[in-house]
């Protein structure tokens, strides 16, 4: 792999599965990762540390202190990567439900695109070991986001995604409003109002084995009011 990338993995209380998943991205060359931790009650901040430590510099960490929040992790992390001289700049969950052998798809998929999406929902996708409403709710999310954004991709809420750093860098991630589920919405948004070029790799998702999910009934909330909110504001991500 010739391009140099950066993976930004947010965690929250995912102790158990990120030596697993670090050892799987590094096993790439040309790979490296920025672990993004929101103090993580059990202790993932220190095992982050450590697995740093033994990178050889290939793993940061970053510590955040301010208010918990996937989005809040992402804009601090994507503030810091695009800084930085990579190619490409990945965002993954940490939870193992995206296999990190599929990252060189997704990564060669940016040569003709500016974000590249690990999707579930193009001809060669899978979920494994979802329970029927869980499936029956991501179809309709994306169904809805679809059908009020009018965003072209089939799988507008998969947290898989490789971005060429410019595409990202262009983003006014400052002036997101949304957290959860939404801001990975409102980053497509944001990128397709910009021009950005969309490309789906299908993907095998698998659903967490190990930890807890963070899916509350605020984020679902949240995520119903969103694309309409996204519609409603003319300059969401606008430079
Ligand atoms: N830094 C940070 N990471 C978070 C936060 N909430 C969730 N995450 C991470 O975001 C990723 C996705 O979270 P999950 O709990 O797996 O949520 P999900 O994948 O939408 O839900 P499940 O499918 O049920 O697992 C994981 O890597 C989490 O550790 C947070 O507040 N801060
Ligand atoms: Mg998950």
């Amino acid at each position: 792999m010739s391009k140099r990338a950066l993976v930004i993995v947010p965690t929250f209380n995912e102790r158990d599965n990120l030596p697993p998943l670090v050892a799987g991205l590094l096993a790439h060359p040309g790979v490296d990762v920025l672990v993004v931790d929101d103090r993580s009650p059990d202790g993932t901040g220190e095992v982050a540390d450590a697995l740093a430590s033994a990178s050889a510099g290939r793993l940061d960490v970053l510590h955040r202190v301010e208010r918990r929040g996937l989005g809040r992790s992402y804009v601090d992390g994507i503030a810091l990567a695009v800084r930085r001289p990579y190619d490409v700049i990945c965002q993954m969950d940490a939870d193992l439900s995206h296999d990190p052998r599929q990252l060189p798809d997704l990564i060669a998929a940016t040569d003709h695109a500016d974000v590249a999406i690990g999707s579930r929902y193009v001809p060669g996708g899978a979920i494994v070991n979802w329970p029927r409403r869980r499936r029956v709710l991501s179809r309709f999310a994306n169904l809805y986001i679809r059908t009020v954004t009018r965003l072209g991709p089939r799988d507008c809420t998969s947290g898989y995604r490789c971005w060429r750093r410019e595409a990202l860098a262009s983003l006014a991630l400052d002036r997101f409003t949304s957290d959860g589920y939404s801001f990975l919405v409102e980053m497509l948004f944001a990128a397709a109002r910009a021009g950005c070029r969309f490309a789906e790799v299908p993907i095998t998702f698998v659903e967490r084995r190990l930890g807890e999910s963070k899916l509350s009934s605020a984020v679902l909330v949240e995520s119903a009011i969103t694309p309409w909110r996204l519609i409603a504001t003319k300059d969401v991500g606008r430079p």
